[in-house]
């Protein structure tokens, strides 16, 4: 044998426990809420490095909002965001049964996530592109887009914006800031970053969002996004949403040797931030530095959001078979909703009663969306978007063989 003595071994990371085990997240380090300070936005990202390695959090366990990143919200706008995030709750579990009852093939849910998308939203201003993934519809809800446009889009019905043309919850809306989700990962991230230097390259005001799930860094597309990002200081902050899994896939595969996915940014020279995505205020006020950082001509920033997803992957996956079935529960940074509505209730400025109210009439409010979506039909019944559709919106001038397959198609 040639080399040396040792016996090479393959290394392969495990996830902590599989089916039947105890849930376990103590190498999970969670730091105090409050503990970590606010720097300034044009800081030195060599200065935060240990920001990476951190978790800025807000809401402590009785619920109060501590620290130098507390106070971003108004309590009108807290009140807001708790009916969000409760609208999303709401609207995923009536399109979860939906899908369930064949009214559309396909579900994508926001299970204990919602804080990322909602909280994050209330950030941006109008013109501000977001490059979101699948499991970011808070952008749309916390952006007034029409939910019943959101099911038609869902049903492929004949009032589906886009036709009967992408996947359910593939939503697009240029007015609501919300690019064409891609179904091929991590693509979004490099096309922020490009949409931001145009941004820039024109003398624009507006600035761009990425968007990435923890598995998917792994691309290479998530690689070549920050060295463009970090080379042009492109005008774009660049979000990692860590929820623990990527399908049967734990966290630990994409992430390799780096610490947190956050530490990712280091080597751009790229301000990163580890943030408690369950935290709807923490997320708001990280999520308020890094587009301040990007309006200013500061350049990018990584964002990680620690969270974990409590729902399955989509309606095609069982969670059961490769996670212990009360992980969830196990959860150390708890719910985003409950979070939120206890902090409300320990201000004064909520109560229990009204809590179960409100949740009565988000769901009469989804209920009614609903109906009207149906109207115009379900993936197996009413209204389809017309076949003369496939051929529209590709060309500004529809090419000869295609004008004569519509001609044949009779539409
Ligand atoms: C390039 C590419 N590879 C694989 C897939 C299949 N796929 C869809 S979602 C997914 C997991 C993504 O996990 P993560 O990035 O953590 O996002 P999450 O679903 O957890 O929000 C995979 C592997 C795909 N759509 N595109
Ligand atoms: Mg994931």
């Amino acid at each position: 044998m040639a080399g040396g003595d040792t016996v090479l071994r393959f290394h392969v990371p495990e996830p902590e426990v599989r089916p039947g085990g105890n849930p376990d997240f103590s190498n999970v380090t969670i730091p105090k809420a409050g503990s970590v300070p606010r720097p300034p936005v044009d800081i030195d990202p060599k200065d935060i490095r240990d920001l990476a390695y951190s978790i800025i959090r807000v809401l402590n366990r009785e619920g109060e909002a501590v620290g130098e990143w507390a106070g971003t919200l108004t309590d009108e706008e807290l009140a807001q965001g708790l009916r969000h995030m409760m609208t999303l709750r709401a609207f995923d579990a009536r399109m979860l049964m939906a899908q369930r009852q064949g009214k559309t093939s396909f579900y994508m849910q926001h299970m204990g996530e919602e804080a990322v998308s909602c909280a994050f939203r209330r950030a941006l201003a109008p013109g501000d592109m977001n490059f979101p993934t699948y499991r970011q519809a808070g952008l749309l809800v916390a952006g007034g887009y029409p939910m019943v446009d959101m099911m038609n889009q869902i049903y492929s019905n004949e009032a589906d914006p886009l036709k009967g043309r992408q996947l359910p919850v593939m939503y697009a809306s240029k007015a609501h800031g919300f690019f064409s989700i891609s179904g091929n990962l991590t693509t979004q991230f490099i096309q922020a970053v490009g949409w931001a230097m145009a941004s820039a390259i024109r003398n624009d005001t507006r600035i761009a969002v990425g968007w990435v799930g923890d598995g998917a860094t792994a691309e290479s597309d998530f690689h070549a996004a920050l060295v463009f990002a970090s080379t042009y200081r492109a005008p774009v902050v660049l979000n990692i949403v860590n929820n623990q899994w990527a399908i049967s896939t734990f966290q630990g595969i994409a992430r390799g040797g780096s610490g947190t996915f956050a530490a990712r940014g280091l080597g751009f020279g790229i301000p990163a931030l580890r943030v408690d995505g369950n935290d709807y205020l923490a997320v708001h006020a990280v999520a308020k530095w890094a587009v301040e950082r990007a309006r200013r001509n500061l350049g990018p920033t990584l964002v990680e959001y620690v969270t974990y997803r409590v729902g399955a992957h989509s309606t095609s996956d069982d969670p059961s078979a490769y996670r212990p079935k009360t992980e969830s529960d196990a959860w150390p940074l708890g719910d985003p909703v409950i979070r939120l509505k206890n902090h409300l209730i320990r201000r004064g400025l909520w109560t229990e009663e009204r809590h179960k109210q409100a949740e009565a009439e988000v769901m009469d409010t989804v209920l009614a969306a609903q109906k009207e979506a149906e109207k115009h039909g379900t993936l197996h019944a009413g209204g389809k978007p017309s076949t003369r559709d496939v051929f529209e919106g590709v060309y500004e001038t529809m090419p000869p063989h295609l004008r004569r397959q519509r001609q044949q198609a009779g539409v």
